[in-house]
């Protein structure tokens, strides 16, 4: 199985959206396997957008994300980074779908409420990132009924 790594920015916990994503990759099928709230401060969340450093949005983006505590998580499931990305939307909310979390509840790019990992090997980078300590060890009893 796949992991992927989802980050609910501030704007999406203060906006009391965690539930909401939250249901949305629980009823996709994937599995939870790790989740905290947490603030981090500038130099980490430099780290987890140092690819985005040379743009010149990047002051900006960190100066958001520092702004309050995030949902870190860890969802676990087939193909669930591709599929992630699709449950999220396009980067700009005014080209996300509506359905897709960003085409629903977000508007401005610098305010599009969360964030998936882009491939597998960046996930693998994230999640080690973010969850130092390890993540959970269990496997969904519903798994039978989601996978044939
Ligand atoms: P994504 O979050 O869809 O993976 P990304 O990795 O290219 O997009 O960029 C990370 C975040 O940076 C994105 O969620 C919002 C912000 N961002 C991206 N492009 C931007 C732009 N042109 N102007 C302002 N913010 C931008
Ligand atoms: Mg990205």
């Amino acid at each position: 199985m796949e992991q992927t790594f989802i980050m609910i920015k501030p704007d999406g916990v203060q906006r009391g959206l965690i539930g909401e994503i939250i249901s949305r990759f629980e009823k996709k099928g994937f599995t939870l396997k790790g989740l905290k709230l947490v603030s981090v401060d500038q130099s980490f969340a430099e780290k987890h957008y140092a690819d985005l450093s040379a743009k010149p949005f990047f002051a900006g983006l960190v100066e958001y994300i520092v702004s309050g505590p995030v949902v870190a998580m860890v969802w676990d499931g087939k193909d669930v980074v591709k599929t992630g990305r699709t449950i999220i939307g396009a980067t700009n909310p005014s080209a996300s779908a509506p359905g897709t979390i960003r085409g629903d509840y977000a508007i401005d790019i610098g305010r599009n409420i969360i964030h998936g990992s882009d491939s597998v090997e960046n996930a693998r980078k994230e999640i080690a990132l973010w969850f130092p300590e390890g993540i959970a060890e269990w496997q969904s009893s519903l798994h039978s009924w989601i996978y044939e």
